[in-house]
C-alpha cells in the first residue's frame, strides 16, 4: 500500500494529485504542520528534513515531489504517466519535471522576497529569463509534452497554480490557461474534493 503523509495547505498537494492521477490505492497519513507532527522525532527518522510530502511504499521513503512523481509513474507505467526511459520524449520529460524545483520556484521566491541572487551564482539565472524559458516550454501546448499529459505537468501544474494563487508569479496567459487546463482534469478535481472533505472533517 502506498502511503502520502499529508497535509492539504502544503507542497504534498502535488503528490496527492499525483495518486488520484495513477488511480492506484493509497492512505494518507495526515500531518499537522501547526502542531509540528513533522518535528516529532517519529517523523524525522523518515524525513530528517522534517518536511512533507514523505511517501511510503512498504520498506521504501521517498522524499521531495520530483523524486515521489518520476518514482511513482516509473513504478506504475499503465498510467501512461511517464514517457519509458528508453523513449525520445523522457529527456524532455525528465527536463521539465526537475525544471520547476531547479529554476521556477527559486526565482519566484526571489520576486517573492524581493531578492535579487546574481545571476552567474544562481541555477535558475533570472526570473525573467526561467519565466520565457517556461512560456516557451508551454507552447504549443495543451502540455509540457504537446498532445501527452505527464508526470511532469503534474509537478509544473502543482506549482504554477501555487505560485500564482501566492501572486508571485506572473499571470502570463500561457501559465494561467496551462493551470484552467489542469485544473479541470477528473484528478484534480477528485483530490481537491478529497482535501476539502479532510480539512472540514
Ligand atoms: N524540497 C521539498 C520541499 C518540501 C517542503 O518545503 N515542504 C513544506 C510544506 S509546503 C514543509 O514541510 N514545511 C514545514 C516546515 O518546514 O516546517 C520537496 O520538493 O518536496
Amino acid at each position: 500500500m502506498l502511503t502520502l503523509y499529508h497535509n492539504p495547505q502544503s507542497r504534498s498537494t502535488t503528490v496527492h494529485l499525483m495518486l488520484h492521477e495513477l488511480g492506484e490505492p493509497f492512505e494518507i497519513v495526515p500531518i499537522d504542520l501547526k502542531a509540528g507532527e513533522h518535528k516529532l522525532p517519529e517523523f524525522l527518522k523518515i524525513n530528517p528534513m522534517g518536511k512533507i510530502p514523505v511517501l511510503r511504499d512498504g520498506d521504501v521513503i521517498v522524499t521531495e515531489t520530483p523524486a515521489i512523481l518520476v518514482y511513482l509513474a516509473d513504478k506504475y507505467p499503465k498510467a501512461g504517466l511517464a514517457p519509458a526511459i528508453d523513449a525520445p520524449d523522457r529527456g524532455t520529460f525528465l527536463r521539465w519535471m526537475f525544471f520547476y524545483g531547479s529554476c521556477v520556484e527559486p526565482a519566484s521566491i526571489d520576486i517573492a522576497v524581493k531578492r535579487e541572487t546574481p545571476p552567474t551564482f544562481a541555477g535558475w539565472g533570472t526570473p525573467e529569463n526561467v519565466f520565457d524559458t517556461l512560456s516557451a516550454g508551454l507552447k504549443p501546448g495543451p502540455w509540457l509534452l504537446g498532445a501527452r499529459f505527464s508526470a511532469a505537468d503534474v509537478m509544473v501544474g502543482s506549482g504554477l497554480a501555487y505560485m500564482l494563487g501566492f501572486g508571485v508569479l506572473p499571470p502570463r496567459p500561457e501559465f494561467v490557461d496551462y493551470v484552467a487546463r489542469l485544473e479541470a482534469r477528473p484528478a484534480r478535481i477528485a483530490a481537491k474534493a478529497a482535501d476539502a472533505a479532510r480539512l472540514a472533517g
